[in-house]
């Protein structure tokens, strides 16, 4: 008889469990989270969405690193995967100027230790993605390092492998949604090492969850884009003046429905699957 999971952890719209001393099921809610708070009302499939674009991702990307992932579940919301030793830096790349990228940008002209050009706008294309690690810090919040920091944490030769394996992904990634009309802005990557020393892509990859997607006809550089997926949840949470604090504000189901069809259009557009089809065989992302 085959143990039951144990529960290891939750993140904020996740929950991990251990299935035995070398597999880990990493199951995604409904949940969504808004200005870092989860807000009490799902959004019906979300899980799905994310759980069969990670997949899509790692079907596609094995040929530039390993990646954790042993089945996707046919509840379409959970994968199986090896468990790695995670390093313990967040791997970011950036192809557009961004979030904290744009702030650190703006108050530095750098990146971490990323010297930029003079005279770039909130949201421009870099001339060359970068990769920006960041420490998991315990409160919650990111801490931006620069990669000599990085490569005193994992080693400078892991981490000269980090880098040219992150920017190999990024560029396929962005190039594919590109070609579909969406602009990959960013992503973050967890990277782990297996028992044989392997470096190995592992936790979520390429999902709205961990990317900043950009709907490409509407990119107007020069201000903050919308969101592909979370922009009308935004836009409601801010017309109500909530001040972005615990707890969050029910949604109504009009905004919910109009924020699960821009996840599942993401979903369509980035790997040409019908989200139907997917709900009936999750299986159809991994061939
Ligand atoms: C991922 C996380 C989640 C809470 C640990 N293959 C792996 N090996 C070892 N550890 C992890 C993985 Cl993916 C691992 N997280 C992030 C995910 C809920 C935290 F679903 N933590």
């Amino acid at each position: 008889m085959p143990e039951a999971a144990v529960h290891l952890g939750s993140g904020k719209v996740r929950e991990l469990y251990a299935l035995d001393e070398q597999r880990l099921l990493l199951v995604a809610s409904d949940r969504i989270s808004t200005f870092d708070v989860i807000l009490p009302t799902e959004v019906p499939d979300k899980g799905r969405v994310l759980t069969g674009l990670s997949a899509f991702w790692f079907a596609r990307t094995q040929g530039i690193v390993p990646n954790h992932l042993i089945a996707l579940r046919n509840d379409g919301r959970s994968l199986e995967c090896r468990r790695l030793e995670m390093l313990p830096v967040e791997i970011v790349v950036r192809g557009y100027l961004s979030g904290s990228g744009w702030k650190d940008y703006s108050s530095t002209g750098a990146v971490c230790g990323h010297v930029l050009p003079k005279d770039l706008r909130e949201s421009d294309r870099l001339p060359e993605p970068i990769v920006t690690p960041a420490t998991k810090a315990q409160s919650g919040h990111d801490e931006n390092i620069d990669g000599h920091a990085a490569a005193a944490l994992v080693g400078a030769e892991r981490w000269a492998e980090v880098e040219s394996v992150a920017v190999a992904l990024y560029r396929f990634a962005a190039a594919h949604a590109e070609e579909r009309g969406i602009i990959l802005a960013d992503t973050k990557f967890e990277l782990g090492i297996d028992p044989d020393g392997a470096l190995v892509l592992g936790d979520e990859a390429l999902t709205p969850d961990s990317s900043r997607f950009w709907p490409a006809a509407d990119y107007a550089p020069g201000g903050p884009q919308p969101s592909y997926d979370k922009q009308y949840v935004r836009d409601y949470c801010e017309s109500l003046g909530w001040d972005k604090t615990y707890p969050g504000p029910e949604v109504p189901a009009d905004v919910v429905a109009g924020t699960r069809a821009r996840y599942v259009e993401a979903f369509e557009l980035l790997t040409g699957i019908a989200f139907d089809h997917y709900l009936a065989d999750p299986q159809v992302v991994l061939r």
